[in-house]
């Protein structure tokens, strides 16, 4: 069999390649102006179904989504069998193919890429995509239909749902009726599944006060609402920013990465937030979660990614223990370059710790080599991973006491709990919860567990091409001499540590410092800003604020 190339030509007629712009599959897929990116989505739909058929025909996940970036950008991705993200290897065929610049170009591309990866084009192929709420997605998704229907895949559209979601679907759906089913393929199921697991967690514990939800005015404000209606009074979620009409409400002075960036609550709080409420703040497409409070004198404390994963791993180390099992199964975390000093040195005196490259794939694919592996970056974006021995030993544990069966029994209700496709907002929100039940802990308890040192993440504009890192991210090789003046100018702080590395999802260059004192920290992180523009030739007056 051969590919229908009359209706992949006509198709692709329609949906040209924009002259002078090239496409990239980065940190989190394609994403750059949703403007721009008609032909890079019908083109991924062309390559979702073909990843499906060299897959035997098992569902490949779309998402269109720009989760954090502000809402002018979009984004598309795929999904694997499995839930995760696409395996590395074809991230490079999609951008190949993804700047094809004629049909005809792409068709030859196309055929050379079906010949060397030897896809069996008789095989099914089935496609289940979303998209979040940005105006550009009805356009994108009827892009990525016409290359779906171009190949004759068989669709199914997820409409307007979070990613988180997405992910669960393309798993629900491959691993229906097996002994590795991953519940009801459907977002009801999803639903279902998270809160009955919740419900029994918090059985027999007092219900903590009401949580103001900062939805970021994305598509996480669906499911909240969702949430809400099925765990009533289990937990009472307060939405904020849940408006999806506004044109430009999107992240806008809200949600997850305002708040982690700009280490404050979004000004929409002001008026909300009382002295000692729990707050939490979204991402635009759901899949980050990051928590807060503010102090009696008003001052805001953060409890982001690393202070997630210190509160949780503590907890499952506890269960394990108190289950009798300690000996079975190894708990590990994975972090990356982001991870405040305080946390890590938190977790490595009582846990194995690994820092990884940032980008979910990649810590994804670390915490698999743990027993159980806790992952979360500092952006609040992570999960727990639980293998497939741990699951079956906690399916055959003979618990010897009473008190083993109640900790065996919380650990199984987290692994239903616990979206392990991938990052998820909603289930580490339930799974944060859960926790703070059980230890009675407030935001003030939990932050305690360790002090941050302060540190700034400045964005650059500056061109992100030139930068290139090596050992997780914590060192430039490129330009070259700049990681040396760097060093230079770290040693001079107490506790000092910078680094700079180009962002996989905007069009910009990182840097991030901490240092003991937050003045310090601030200083460094401008000063290594200033050696990036110096060395790139930036432009001094579009120095980040
Ligand atoms: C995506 C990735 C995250 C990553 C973030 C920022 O998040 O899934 O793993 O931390 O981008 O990446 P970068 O610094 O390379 O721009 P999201 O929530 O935007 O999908």
């Amino acid at each position: 069999m051969s590919l229908p190339l009359e209706s992949l030509r006509a198709a692709s007629d329609k949906h040209p390649k924009p002259a002078h712009l090239h496409f990239q599959y980065g940190t989190a897929g394609f994403r750059t102006l949703g403007s721009t990116l008609d032909s890079v989505t019908f083109k991924v739909g062309v390559i979702a179904a073909l990843r499906s058929k060299k897959l035997d025909g098992k569902t490949i996940g779309v998402m269109v989504t720009a989760s954090h970036n502000p809402e002018p950008d979009n984004g598309v991705k795929l999904v694997d069998p499995r839930g995760e993200m696409l395996e590395a290897s074809w991230e490079g065929y999609a951008t190949t193919l993804a700047n094809t610049s004629s049909t005809e170009e792409f068709l030859d591309a196309l055929d050379q890429f079906v010949k060397t990866l030897r896809i069996d084009l008789s095989k099914p192929s089935r496609v289940v995509y979303g998209r979040d709420t940005r105006p550009s997605g009805p356009a994108l998704v009827a892009a990525l239909e016409d290359g779906l229907s171009a190949i004759g895949a068989e669709i199914r559209d997820a409409g307007v749902t979070t990613t988180p979601i997405l992910h669960y679907l393309v798993r629900a759906s491959n691993y229906k009726g097996t002994k590795d089913s991953y519940g009801e393929d459907s977002s009801e199921g999803y639903y279902e599944k998270l809160s009955s697991a919740f419900k029994k967690l918090v059985a027999g514990k007092s219900a903590l006060p009401p949580l103001i939800v900062d939805c970021a005015n994305g598509v996480g404000a669906q499911a909240v609402a969702e949430f809400s209606k099925i765990l009533g009074d289990k937990l009472k979620l307060i939405p904020v920013n849940d408006d999806l009409s506004t044109p430009g409400a999107l992240n806008n002075a809200c949600g997850a990465d305002f708040v982690k960036t700009s280490q404050k609550i979004p000004p929409s709080l002001t008026s909300v937030l009382k002295p000692g409420q729990r707050a939490c703040s979204l991402d635009g497409d759901a899949d980050r979660l990051i928590y807060y409070y503010l102090d009696e004198r008003g001052q805001f404390h953060l409890l982001d990614g690393d202070k997630i994963a210190a509160l949780v791993a503590a907890f499952i180390v506890e269960l394990v223990k108190n289950a009798g099992l300690e000996h079975e199964i190894r708990v590990g975390i994975v972090q990356t370059a982001y991870a405040n000093g305080g946390s890590t040195k938190y977790l490595s005196q009582r846990l194995p710790v690994k820092c990884v490259a940032t980008g979910v794939k990649h810590l994804h694919h670390a915490a698999e080599h743990y027993d159980i592996g806790v992952y979360f970056e500092a952006n609040g974006h992570g999960t727990v991973l639980f293998s497939s021995d741990t699951l079956k030993t906690l399916a055959e544990h003979q618990p010897s006491t009473p008190a083993q069966s109640t900790a065996l029994g919380h650990l199984t209700n987290l692994t239903q709990l616990i979206n392990q496709t991938v990052g998820d907002a909603l289930s580490d929100l339930l799974l944060v919860e859960v926790v703070l039940a059980h230890k009675s802990y407030s935001g003030f308890e939990w932050d305690s567990l360790y002090v941050d040192l302060p540190n700034r993440l400045v964005k650059v504009a500056a061109p992100r091409h030139l930068f290139k890192t090596e050992d997780a991210e914590r060192r430039l090789v490129s330009p070259p001499g700049l990681q040396a003046k760097i060093d230079e100018l770290v040693r001079r702080y107490e506790a000092g540590r910078s680094f700079v590395r180009p962002s996989g999802t905007e069009d910009v260059v990182r840097v991030y410092a901490e240092a003991m004192v937050r003045a310090q920290a601030d200083e460094l992180a401008f000063r290594v800003a200033g050696l990036v523009y110096d060395e790139t030739g930036g432009d001094p007056s579009q120095r980040p604020a």
